[in-house]
């Protein structure tokens, strides 16, 4: 038997999509990917960010170049706000989503998949380099109430660690039988 090993902690990360994805019916898609990936969703809603939230979001931007483009962009039209829940699921997102420029993101991440421009880019998603900006960004978007624990009926299949003993049992059982 092998020995335990050191798993990664289950958490929850922010994702939107932003104004461009959802005018270009990319939502189900995106979602898709994230659900077959094993990640659990536990909050979704259509937002209209005003500029005060858009500003806050992306505020670590203030003093860019970009940033009233963005925030104006960001303000166009809807977005769709969720929280996604799973092992390391921040960085295992963002790898989702890939660079920052689609341009620059490899094909078969979210960005290389469905953009080409830098300021349309089709998603954010919270930094795992940026320590707890996860939680900060859900805080912003969500209230807790909006938000759902569940467990997957396919988690002891995704994870190695949760209830291995009881699914090594089962297929034993089954086959003896
Ligand atoms: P991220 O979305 O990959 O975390 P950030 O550097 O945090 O990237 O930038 C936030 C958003 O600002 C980007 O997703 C993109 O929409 C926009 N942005 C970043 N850099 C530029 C730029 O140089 N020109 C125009 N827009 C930019
Ligand atoms: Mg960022």
């Amino acid at each position: 038997m092998s020995e335990e090993k050191e798993t990664p902690a289950h958490e929850r990360t922010f994702v939107m999509v932003k104004p461009d994805g959802v005018q270009r019916g990319l939502i189900g898609e995106i979602m898709s990917r994230f659900e077959d990936r094993g990640l659990t969703l536990v909050g979704a809603k259509f937002v209209r960010l005003d500029t005060e939230i858009a500003r806050s979001h992306y505020g670590e931007h203030e003093d860019k170049p970009f940033f009233d483009d963005l925030v104006s962009f960001i303000t166009a039209g809807p977005v769709f706000a969720m929280v996604w829940e799973g092992a390391d699921a921040t960085r295992q997102v963002r790898s989702m989503v890939g660079e920052t420029d689609p341009a620059e993101s490899a094909p078969g991440t979210i960005r290389g998949d469905y953009g080409l421009d830098l300021g349309r880019n089709v998603i954010h998603a919270s930094d795992h380099e940026d320590e707890g900006a996860n939680e900060r960004e859900i805080e912003l978007f969500f209230d807790d109430s909006e938000l759902y624990a569940y467990e997957r009926i396919d988690d002891p299949w995704l994870y190695e660690w949760v209830l291995a003993h009881w699914a090594r049992s089962m297929v034993w059982t089954e086959s003896a039988s």
